[in-house]
């Protein structure tokens, strides 16, 4: 039953979202950020981490340079919940083009 409602938890997220997709093996949702350098990702990541402090939600990134690669759950429901959504819209909204898929560009 729990693994019915997080596949309905995840399905609702990601029709509100564009690009992000099933993170494998876990009930989360990932999507990479591709920015022209190290500058842009970092400064786009300095502003995420101030809103992830504020709404006490915190994602789990790995950065290469221009690269940024996102997975976000709410660990504390142990699936994506609106915190996820809120985090995920904004991440969008900030990194502009970068956040667009790959096969928009
Ligand atoms: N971030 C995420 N992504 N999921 C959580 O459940 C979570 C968090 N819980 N940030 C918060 C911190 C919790 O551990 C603190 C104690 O409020």
């Amino acid at each position: 039953m729990a693994e019915k409602n997080n596949d309905a938890a995840l399905a609702k997220a990601r029709a509100e979202l564009k690009g992000w997709s099933k993170t494998k093996g876990q009930d989360a949702l990932s999507k990479t950020y591709h920015f022209k350098d190290f500058n842009q990702a970092f400064g786009w990541m300095a502003r995420v981490a101030m809103l992830a402090e504020k709404l006490d939600h915190h994602p789990e990134w790995f950065n290469v340079y221009n690269r940024v690669e996102v997975t976000l759950t709410t660990h504390d429901a142990g699936t994506v919940t609106e915190k996820d959504i809120k985090l995920a819209k904004a991440m969008d909204r900030w990194a502009g083009a970068a956040g667009k898929p790959k096969s928009l560009h």
